[in-house]
């Protein structure tokens, strides 16, 4: 699957720097990342329960393109395919989360064989073929038993995750080493319960700040719930990091960046990594929520030992406190301000870098400065890139796929990797999202994150040059670190 424009991208570069593959330590976790809802399909099979995003799906409206997960990318039925493409591309990784309403079809309680046999049958293929499972627990798709008993704004849902990540481990923990408890609780909690944008679709910003708090302490119980099992496993959370950028030295706009900066960026760390909430977050949160729902002892328990933490990177912020901060264009994740609760005088600027097709800003450099401010602000863990990959309107055209804006973004956020690497930053993985394309939330099927590409006809899949560059850079980079 070698591609001609390899070298360019893995050699040695013009001005006579290291090779990017040789860039990197050896164990380097080199990996790709998918979500259960968005690739597995077979949503009534074999005793799974309803999720939240089966009943949001089904309302007129929320998805673009009507679509929704029932089929995906049949990864349920495709074991040996998906593993096969790990495999091809050398990876030595793999991201992938369990389906709550699978395992437990009701949220707590009674735990489905079937879909415990499902996830390890996966590990298995997985360790044959020379990949390490790394497993997250929580991927939005909550049971809907546990949202009709009011969702993450109500603690026993977070109660009920920890009997979730419990009963997980038990199943899988003899194999699965790397567990991420929550992923993008920011999502969960404010696209979920704020703007709505996401299932399930509720437009309450007072709600959302105390689903943002549960699913902290479901990643608490759940932490621990772990390495109480297993002392030796890799414990993790994965947060969704923007670099936030002041429109201009106006003091309105600092401080807008100051409040996005902090919903965004600080206020899960804070509390995972310290203890401990931002105080200026919570004087924003203020305006809408008098915390109630933070009971004693929870921030000690949020405060789990973590051994890596796990930071999804996609774009930038540049935001603008200014008229009251309108939003001006959609660097954004969201176009909807009320997806940060407290802070809908915030605008969002574009700054005329190129855009993926989400919209979303391209600045690998910002990759390098996120996992710096990291590794300062928070010494003590290990930081692994859980996801990274940018939307295109792909075209297949005789079975190729030539993205090369997707192969010049996997690549400069790689280069930005390394660089972070030679600043002294304990950085050990890369996961790109997404191993394939899939269903892209509200999104639907019109968006591509694959270096894979899904005939959503057929279900066929084809690598995309970005794929086949990433194949060639893994393996150089694990050949070059095996034959020392
Ligand atoms: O597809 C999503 C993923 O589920 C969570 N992080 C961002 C990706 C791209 O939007």
């Amino acid at each position: 699957m070698t591609i001609d424009n390899d070298t360019a991208a893995n050699g040695a570069g013009d001005d006579g720097s290291a090779p990017l593959a040789s860039r990197f330590p050896s164990g380097f976790s080199w990996g790709a990342a998918t979500s259960s809802y968005q690739v597995e399909g077979a949503t009534s099979t074999d005793g799974r329960g309803s999720s939240i995003w089966d009943t949001f799906v089904a309302e007129p409206g929320r998805v673009v393109d009507g679509s929704n997960g029932d089929t995906a990318i049949d990864s349920y039925r495709n074991i040996e395919g998906d593993v096969a493409l790990v495999k091809e591309m050398g990876l030595n990784a793999y991201r992938f989360s369990l389906s709550w309403p699978r395992i437990m079809p009701e949220g707590g309680g009674r735990v489905n064989a079937a879909g415990i046999a499902y996830y390890s049958a996966l590990v298995d293929a997985l360790l044959e073929a020379g990949v390490t499972p790394w497993v997250t627990l929580y991927h939005w798709d909550l049971p809907q038993a546990l949202e009709n008993a009011g969702g993450w704004p109500k603690r026993d849902t977070a109660e009920r995750f920890g009997e979730f990540a419990a009963a997980a481990h038990e199943a899988l923990g003899d194999r699965v080493k790397h567990w991420i408890t929550v992923n993008e609780p920011w999502c969960a909690a404010f696209l979920g319960y704020s703007s709505g944008e996401h299932a399930p679709g509720r437009r309450e910003p007072a709600a959302s700040i105390a689903a943002a708090h549960h699913l902290m302490v479901a990643h608490g119980l759940a932490a621990q719930a772990i390495k109480e099992a297993d002392p030796e496993a890799k414990t993790s959370i994965g947060l969704n990091f923007y670099p936030v950028y002041a429109a201009s030295d106006a003091p309105v706009d600092v401080d807008a960046a100051r409040r996005i900066d902090g919903v965004q960026n600080r206020f899960f760390t804070d509390a995972a990594l310290k203890g401990r909430y931002p105080e200026d977050v919570l004087d924003d949160f203020g305006a809408v929520t008098d915390f109630s729902f933070i009971e004693v002892g929870d921030m000690e328990l949020i405060n789990q030992p973590l051994d890596i933490l796990s930071v999804n990177f996609y774009s930038q912020f540049t935001v603008t406190g200014a008229d009251g901060g309108s939003v001006s264009a959609s660097a954004a994740p969201t176009d909807s301000d009320s997806a940060w609760p407290a802070n809908d005088h915030v605008g969002f600027v574009t700054t005329g870098l190129p855009q993926t097709d989400m919209g979303w800003e391209i600045a690998p450099a910002g990759l390098t400065d996120t996992l710096k401010r990291l590794h300062d602000n928070y010494p003590g863990v290990k930081l692994a890139v859980t996801e990274n990959g940018a939307a295109f309107p792909d075209k297949l055209l005789d079975g190729q796929v030539a993205d090369s804006e997707r192969l010049d973004y996997v690549r400069d956020h790689v280069a930005a990797c390394a660089d972070a690497i030679d600043e002294g930053v304990p950085l050990i993985g890369y996961f790109a999202w997404s191993l394939a394309d899939n269903f892209e939330w509200a999104w639907g099927y019109t968006k591509r994150f694959g270096l894979v590409y899904v005939d959503f006809e057929t279900g066929r899949r084809y690598f995309k040059d970005s794929g086949k560059w990433y194949g060639d850079l893994v393996r150089q980079a694990r050949s070059n670190r095996e034959a020392e």
